[in-house]
């Protein structure tokens, strides 16, 4: 099983600032965490960060034919972003979405996600352990 991991605009920020919403870590911490859950269930797992909205609607299209699952995390596009949205629609290929913090109690602009009309779940506030949530979950589906 193949899946794609992507992280929308300033997650490559992450353990530089604000470690009380985001943790400590960095995003290489992230992606060490989430290769060695993926390699111990025999997933192939892809990851790719962007902070640029049309390349991470690229990145998803080009998943099209031979990915099996996405997990997302897109950052501030998951409050504005139809186009991410038509995007995971268009390639019709189940994907999870995820958020270290719990964005339904921050502000109310973070309540709004456009992406979740794509999604066959949401994981928030579960911080870095919410992606490897999310990877179980497709490999579960993926083999039921
Ligand atoms: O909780 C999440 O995972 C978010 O998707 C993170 C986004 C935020 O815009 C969403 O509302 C919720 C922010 C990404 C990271 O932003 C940083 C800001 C300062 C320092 C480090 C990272």
């Amino acid at each position: 099983m193949k899946i794609l991991i992507i992280n929308g605009p300033n997650l490559n920020m992450l353990g530089i600032r604000e470690p009380d919403i985001y943790g400590k870590n960095t995003y290489d911490d992230l992606c060490a965490l989430i290769r060695a859950h993926a390699a111990e269930k025999g997933i192939d797992a892809e990851l790719y960060q962007s902070n640029h909205e049309g390349d991470l609607v690229d990145k998803i299209q080009s998943a099209y034919g031979n990915i099996d699952g996405i997990v997302i995390n897109p950052g501030a596009y998951t409050h504005t972003s139809v186009a991410i949205l038509d995007a995971l629609k268009a390639v019709a290929i189940p994907a999870v979405e995820v958020h270290i913090s719990d964005v339904d109690s921050r502000e109310e602009f973070r309540q709004i996600s456009y992406v979740r009309l794509a999604c066959i779940a949401t994981i928030s506030g579960h911080g870095f352990d919410g992606y490897l949530e999310a990877v179980d979950l497709l490999s579960e589906r993926h083999e039921s």
